[in-house]
């Protein structure tokens, strides 16, 4: 029984988990899948995540694959363990909340992805990196942090004053492109450069920036 995950730090999905779980002060075992060895398409992990993709989740009986769902489960079932992930009170600011949610895994995630595969995880694998896409995909993502600079410059967090699953969700790809040469899309934008300082400055975050191995 208890909270495991399955995956590894390598991957920013796997990471959103551990970073949650790990802001709630939750005991985890995360249990190794051999990607190389393929050991996500095999029957034992396709009964975890059907699409054979890490990360899976398992709190005992129960059993969830997506990342931001898993989130979304520990945010709800351990509301009251560690920070509140939903801090959201009235109807409007849950929606307000959703929006950004949604934001990050539909404006954020698709552009800055690709960008983290062009650039870090290529080399990993033996290909190379293509400059011309690198720069496309530069400028999309700065279109998307343009938005972000003028929402972080109203709040101090994308949902208001509280620290929230938005925030966090965003955390291990932003982390990642930071690692990166253009990590000036996050620090020539004072608002998300702002942004970012706080939120990595967590004791949780900390704790899971510690436990990455790339
Ligand atoms: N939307 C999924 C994405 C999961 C995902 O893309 N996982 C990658 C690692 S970062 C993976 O398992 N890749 C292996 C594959 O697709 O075969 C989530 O957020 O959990």
């Amino acid at each position: 029984m208890g909270l495991k995950v399955y995956g590894v730090t390598l991957s920013p999905n796997v990471v959103r988990v551990i970073a949650a779980l790990n802001e709630k002060g939750l005991d985890f075992e995360l249990v190794p899948v051999d990607l190389r060895a393929g050991a996500h398409k095999q029957p034992d992990f396709l009964a975890l995540n059907p699409f054979g993709q890490v990360p899976a989740f398992e709190d005992g009986a129960v059993k969830i694959f997506e990342s931001r769902a898993i989130n979304r489960y520990i945010a709800v079932q351990y509301k009251h363990t560690g920070v509140d992930l939903l801090p959201s009170k009235t109807p409007a600011e849950l929606a307000a909340l959703e929006s950004w949610l949604e934001s990050e895994s539909q404006n954020f995630n698709p552009p800055v992805a690709k960008f983290l595969f062009e650039v870090l995880f290529k080399p990993m694998i033996g290909m190379t990196t293509d400059p011309a896409t690198v720069e496309s995909l530069s400028a999309e993502l700065g279109k998307v942090l343009d938005v972000y600079e003028a929402c972080l410059s109203k709040s101090k967090y994308f949902a208001g004053d509280e620290f929230s699953l938005v925030d966090l969700n965003h955390m291990p790809c932003v982390s990642t492109l930071m690692m990166t040469p253009k990590l000036d899309l996050v620090t020539a934008r004072p608002h998300v450069k702002a942004w970012w300082d706080a939120v990595s400055a967590r004791p949780a975050w900390q704790k899971t920036a510690a436990a990455i191995k790339m």
